[in-house]
């Protein structure tokens, strides 16, 4: 690594000392002028800016063909088309502006070029011209963003309506824990100057409060279809952000305090895996996986489609293995889950 460092720095100041010679060789006044553009000079300068624009399209159309496969499938939460559909606007308007405007920016370039005789206009403005150029972006970013702020609020928009499931995601480096209310549904006190790691109290939680008496801490989240979920977060000692990305949902979990976020989660995972991208993608993956397996290599076991938590703050050394499954599942499957899991009173108990 020092050596490539080193070897970059001598580049470097060799380029510079190149450079600062071509400066003073410039600065010096001389009769030979081949410094100066030809008309045939710009002419193929002209050309490698088409040169160019063929290039950005090309790659344009090659990151299309090649990339959209890995983008995330179909929204599994009932906000999350709204979400997708404003994204998807969005990037249709941003290309075709774009598109437009370097096919437009490389022809003038070429058209105006340098000829000799040639002569620029003094044009000193154009006040239609400019009023036209001003309106159209103001019109469409005012749309885009009041529309943005109107799905945001809705999106955003967390209440106690429709008895949703509570659930409590709580982060530390490097890991997720889960808690659940319990039969009240309703989370007990908690704060991490209560964390007694000899007692298995690892997220603090209040033992005179009665509502923590039945919460359930797993290491495994399992929503039921359909019904809606308030997540409330906590970190326990930096920044993290909780992100799960087939739900489009992401929110930072901040050390001292408690944020939240909203989702109904609309497509259970047995589902999702029929899904024809998702089936895709693990039979890609897996091909993948069997290629390391004849080699003898690691991490090549067959991969099966979860929902996943994954942190999204570049949190410490490991925040890249910070995860946890989600399983959406009927709410039999659920129910009956939630059943084998202990109550934290239980462990409490077992503890003494
Ligand atoms: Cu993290």
């Amino acid at each position: 690594m020092t050596a490539l460092l080193t070897i970059t720095v001598l580049v470097l100041v060799a380029i510079a000392i190149w450079q600062m010679t071509k400066i003073f060789e410039l600065s010096q006044v001389r009769a030979d002028n081949s410094q100066v553009a030809t008309d045939a000079d710009n002419k193929n300068n002209g050309y490698l800016l088409f040169a160019f624009l063929i290039f950005i399209y090309g790659i344009t159309i090659f990151s299309f063909w090649k990339y959209t496969k890995f983008l995330l499938p179909e929204a599994s939460s009932a906000h999350g088309a709204d979400y997708d559909y404003l994204m998807l606007v969005s990037f249709v308007i941003i290309f075709f502006v774009q598109t437009i405007t370097q096919a437009l920016l490389h022809y003038f370039g070429y058209k105006y070029r340098g000829e000799t005789g040639k002569k620029a206009l003094f044009y000193a403005d154009n006040d239609r011209l400019e009023f036209i150029w001003t309106i159209i972006p103001v019109i469409v970013l005012a749309g885009l963003i009041l529309w943005g702020l109107y799905t945001w609020t809705n999106i955003m928009d967390i209440n106690e309506e429709d008895d949703p499931l509570i659930v409590e995601l709580y982060a530390q480096q490097f890991n997720w824990t889960a808690r659940y209310g319990g039969e009240d549904n309703v989370l007990g006190e908690a704060s991490v100057r209560m964390i007694d790691i000899d007692r298995a109290n690892v997220l603090g939680l209040d033992e005179a409060d009665p509502n923590a008496t039945d919460d359930v801490i797993v290491k495994e989240l399992h929503l039921p279809v359909g019904r809606k979920v308030n997540f409330k977060m906590r970190s326990q000692d930096v920044l993290h952000s909780a992100y799960m990305p087939h739900f489009r949902a992401q929110m930072n979990c901040v050390p001292g305090m408690i944020t939240e976020f909203s989702f109904t989660p609309i497509t259970t995972t047995a589902e999702m895996r029929l899904n024809p991208d998702v089936v895709d993608k693990v039979k890609r993956t897996n091909k993948i996986r069997a290629e390391r397996a004849a080699n003898g290599q690691d991490n090549s076991d067959p991969w099966e489609f979860d929902y996943i938590l994954l942190c999204n703050k570049i949190c410490g050394k490991s925040h890249y293995n910070m995860q946890m499954k989600i399983i959406v599942e009927t709410q039999e499957e659920y129910e009956k889950w939630m059943e084998s899991q202990q109550t934290f009173g239980q462990t409490m108990a077992s503890m003494q």
